[in-house]
């Protein structure tokens, strides 16, 4: 056993002491509230049919999607582990319709936004799911609880998310970086072992050509995606088409993205313009991770975290990945506006 081995908790205690020496240490105890919300989920996960954890809970959330018995559990357990840690003054989740006063006595200084159990649809056949969560301060001159909530992505403080695969991985993105966790269930704790995340350059030997979109919806795409997509599949002269890969749990996708590379996206259809991934717990966290990991982001128009909310569940359009890639999206939303 390595008995110097790199906590995530030794790591943020760390950073604390070298980039803000005066902080108070409340972001510390905020990461460490969502990190035992984070492992009862992990071991919910595990352990969901065994302890029929599976199926619906009977209940509908804010967008109409059915609830399963997970993302309920996973829910309360982002909800009470962040108010009893003192730190949070209001936060929103994908699973509410409203936004989460914390009471006066408990109350802090931060702002969460989160989706405690990502690609539900997933859950009953076993396949990849996460956690996603932003974190911001609370502005001084915020009154409404409202106005805490709806910050862009540009005053994040730090975002990261939980995937539930076959090892589970928390990836942490603050100003500094991005690091991965990887939990050892044997000591309850997640270890460094990916310092310094990077995206792969596209031409490195690790940066694959992958694409991910659900191509079930090809019908729906505008003219920019629908251009896009067919240029991978049928490129000129002797380039390669890309492959496609698509879990339909963004965290698994993203996280694809991140450690090989590639291009992911959920467009605006000609159904549902603003398409189905939700800007402040969805998106914005997510196209945080991937700019400090030196990818891009972009609603195809700008970058994702220049979006200012304007609502709690508002959607957005998303395209994350190679910095090429997504000004070639760019550039095609610009042709066909
Ligand atoms: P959820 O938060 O209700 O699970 O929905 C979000 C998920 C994302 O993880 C994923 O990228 C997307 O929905 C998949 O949607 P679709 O099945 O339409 O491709
Ligand atoms: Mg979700």
């Amino acid at each position: 056993m390595d008995t110097e081995c790199m906590t995530v908790t030794r790591f943020v205690l760390e950073e604390k002491k070298r980039f803000f020496p005066g902080a108070s240490g409340d972001l510390t105890i905020l990461l460490n509230a969502l990190l035992t919300a984070i492992k009862a989920c992990a071991s919910a996960v595990r352990k969901a049919g065994i302890a029929k954890l599976y199926g619906l809970a009977g209940s509908s959330n804010t967008t109409g999607d059915e609830q399963k018995k997970l993302d309920v559990l996973a829910n309360e357990l982002f909800i009470n582990m962040l108010t009893s840690s003192y730190t949070v003054h209001v936060m929103a989740s994908e699973e509410n319709e409203n936004y989460i006063e914390v009471e006066t006595a408990k109350q802090g200084n931060y702002v969460v936004c989160f989706d405690p159990l990502d690609g539900s649809s997933n859950i009953d056949c076993l396949v990849t799911i996460g956690s996603i969560f932003g974190v911001w301060k609370k502005p001084l001159d915020s009154k409404e609880p409202i106005s805490c909530i709806l910050q862009s992505g540009e005053k994040l403080r730090c975002a990261g998310y939980a995937v539930y695969g076959s090892a589970c991985m928390l990836v942490l993105a603050t100003k500094n970086g991005v690091n991965g966790f990887t939990y050892d269930p044997s000591i309850g704790e997640f270890i460094l072992t990916s310092p310094s995340i990077t995206i792969p350059r596209m031409n490195e030997k690790r940066g694959q050509k992958i694409y991910s979109i659900n191509e079930g919806y090809a019908k729906y795409w505008d003219k920019a995606v629908t251009e896009y997509v067919r240029s991978k599949k049928f490129p000129e002269g002797k380039e390669k088409p890309w492959a496609n890969r698509y879990v339909g749990s963004m965290v698994a996708d993203v996280h694809r993205t991140l450690c090989y590379g590639g291009v992911f996206m959920y467009p605006g259809t000609k159904e549902a313009k603003n398409g189905k991934i939700r800007l402040l717990y969805e998106s914005i966290p997510m196209s945080y991770i991937v700019e400090m990991a030196g990818g891009q982001s972009s609603n195809g128009h700008c970058s994702v975290l220049k979006v200012q909310p304007k609502e709690i569940h508002q959607r957005s359009p998303i395209f994350l990945g190679y910095k090429e890639e997504i000004e070639k999206i760019e550039k095609l939303y610009e042709k066909y506006p």
